[in-house]
């Protein structure tokens, strides 16, 4: 049977990554059977185009995997699919919060012919297996321990994805018309590819807000030292091969969970030489061990996600995340920046202690740390969720169903000391602040001490950052984007055209020292 799996797009840009749980499914998926994958994010398809494309591949099942926030497009193409006679699955964090609705259970349309709820590694190829006889159940749901607790996959061993093998052409972040010429700098950049790889599932704090403790549970599992750093060298080896770049987004959703555990493996990495750029997501309050930071640093990080969320300790408190004290977020930054790693750091306007100017007052206090990457939502409650049933019960939620007409930074409930429009401007304002020209060129500028390949990279990002958040520009607003930051990078530009300069000329001068030692 041919199967294909598929993620729709987001509405708003194109991820700079793919999703893991693709490549999961498609290394669980027993051999007799081929698996094709389409990321709407980065292969855009109409629906109609979507429904030709498996009548033309023959496809007998089609498994369709969303978030919260894009899950009512993929309800449209599951429609269109079965319309169309072809058998739906769904899975993911929103039809395991909301399996009725999937289902057609809680009174609406029904959108899928079976769900998976939970973590599908060990219901995937019970659900191929029996789509292929063509008994699919309705639910298919992880096995349960005598507790009554879900039987969570421990992930050892781990499956093993063929990176070497796949395709990754529609997930390359350079634009094709720049591949050959891209190809020729430095050691290769005509492929540049961000790839999702987990060590270990769980996260056991519990923030108000967050689905992870209900859906992974609060025990965590890690993969072994070796699976991982077994991934890692494929990745390099294909990265040489093919003149191009690999980066590793570990998405764990807190790395450095077990300090120790991540010292280890961070060790054997370096002693293997599984060095790749990387990017983590870490709390702050993990990021003050110096041991670990400097681990952290010498086995290639590049970026560090920390999930900073207010700089209020009322908020905090709030959405019981007092584990992570806004006292200490610039202590944490500068340690990372002595060592040439910038936070992408992540707030959330709209929380209950927030009034006006909130945005401002952040933006603020950021701009006294080192420079970082930062990310503004908003209080989102996603179903199932403590904060979900705090609003319901308070009777705040204006868009109890806010995913089946998802508005973009429009929140779906009342924030308690300012209006919906407000928090909305509040928003806007936080992103436009934080990358205005003039703060570009200031954060790149206080970070003059870095190498020149730092620098570069840290405004590249800026510039292409608020990218993945906000709707992709046209080539007109790309001019003007380039044009308005033009003294930052002319800036960089000269200086890295002198760096390489002297560069060349030191190698020339190396040549004959090197032939007469010969
Ligand atoms: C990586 C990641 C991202 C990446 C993008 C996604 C990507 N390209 O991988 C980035 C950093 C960009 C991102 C952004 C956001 N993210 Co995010 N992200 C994650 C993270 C940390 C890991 C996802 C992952 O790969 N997990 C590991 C895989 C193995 O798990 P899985 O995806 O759940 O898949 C398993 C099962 O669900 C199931 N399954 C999944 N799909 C399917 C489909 C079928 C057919 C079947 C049978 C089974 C199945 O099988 C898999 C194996 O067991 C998760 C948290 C987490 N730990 O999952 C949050 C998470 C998915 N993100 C979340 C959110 C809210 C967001 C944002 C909206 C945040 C924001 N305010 O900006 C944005 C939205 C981005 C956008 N524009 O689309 C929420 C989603 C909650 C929800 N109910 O929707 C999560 C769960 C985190 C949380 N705090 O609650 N995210
Ligand atoms: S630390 Fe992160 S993953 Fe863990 S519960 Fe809080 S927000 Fe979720």
């Amino acid at each position: 049977m041919k199967i294909l799996l598929y993620n729709p797009d987001n509405g708003i840009t194109r991820n700079f990554m793919p999703h893991l749980w693709m490549f999961l499914l498609q290394s669980l998926t027993p051999p007799e059977h081929e698996v094709i994958l389409i990321d709407g994010n980065a292969k855009a398809m109409t629906r109609p185009e979507l429904v030709q494309f498996c009548k033309d591949n023959d496809i007998g099942l089609v498994g369709i995997g969303a978030m919260t926030r894009m899950v009512a497009r993929a309800y449209l193409v599951a429609d269109s699919l079965r319309e169309a006679g072809f058998k739906v699955v769904m899975g993911g964090p929103h039809v395991t919060e909301c399996p009725d609705e999937a289902l057609g259970r809680d009174g609406g349309p029904r959108h899928a012919d079976a769900i998976a709820l939970g973590e599908a590694d060990e219901t995937w190829p019970l659900m191929v297996a029996d789509a292929a006889r063509g008994e699919l159940k309705d639910v298919y749901m992880p096995e349960v321990d005598p507790k009554g607790n879900d039987k969570k996959p421990n992930l050892q061993p781990y499956p093993h994805i063929p990176w070497e093998t796949l395709d990754l052409d529609q997930f390359s972040l350079v634009p094709k018309i720049f591949q050959p010429v891209m190809s020729k700098f430095g050691e290769g950049w005509g492929k540049f590819f961000v790839v999702p790889i987990e060590t270990g599932r769980g996260c056991p704090y519990g923030c108000e807000f967050c689905t992870v403790t209900g859906f992974f549970g609060d025990s965590i599992r890690f993969r072994s030292n070796e699976s991982v750093i077994e991934e890692l060298l494929r990745l390099k080896a294909r990265a040489k091969k093919e003149k191009g770049q690999i980066a590793v987004f570990f998405i764990d959703d807190n790395l450095a969970i077990n300090k120790k555990r991540l010292k280890g493996l961070l060790r054997d990495m370096i002693a293997a030489g599984a060095i790749l750029p990387w990017v983590a997501q870490i709390s702050a309050n993990l990021l003050e061990d110096e041991e670990l930071v400097d681990l952290i640093a010498e086995a290639g990080a590049r970026w560090i996600f920390i999930g900073m969320e207010s700089i209020d300790p009322v908020n905090m408190a709030d959405v019981n995340k007092t584990f992570s004290k806004p006292a200490n977020y610039q202590r944490v930054l500068d340690g990372l920046a002595r060592r040439n790693i910038y936070a992408i750091t992540s707030f959330i306007v709209g929380m209950d202690n927030d009034t006006v100017g909130v945005a401002n007052r952040t933006v603020d206090e950021i701009e006294t740390w080192a420079p970082g990457l930062p990310v503004f939502g908003q209080l989102t409650p996603f179903p199932a969720t403590p904060l979900y049933d705090r609003l319901e019960k308070a009777g705040r939620l204006d868009r109890p169903k806010h995913w089946l007409d998802f508005a973009p930074f429009v929140m779906a409930h009342d924030p308690l000391k300012m209006s919906i429009e407000d928090a909305k401007k509040e928003t806007f304002d936080a992103w436009s602040r934080s990358y205005s020209p003039e703060r570009n060129f200031e954060a790149i500028n206080s970070i003059r001490h870095a190498p020149i390949d730092t620098r570069v990279s840290h405004l590249v990002a800026r510039l292409f950052f608020r990218g993945i958040y906000f709707p992709q520009m046209g080539k007109r607003a790309w001019l003007k984007l380039i044009f308005d930051n033009r003294r930052s990078i002319i800036s960089l530009s000269r200086e890295g055209i002198t760096t390489w300069r002297q560069f060349r000329k030191r190698k020339r001068l190396e040549v004959p020292a090197v032939q007469t030692n010969l």
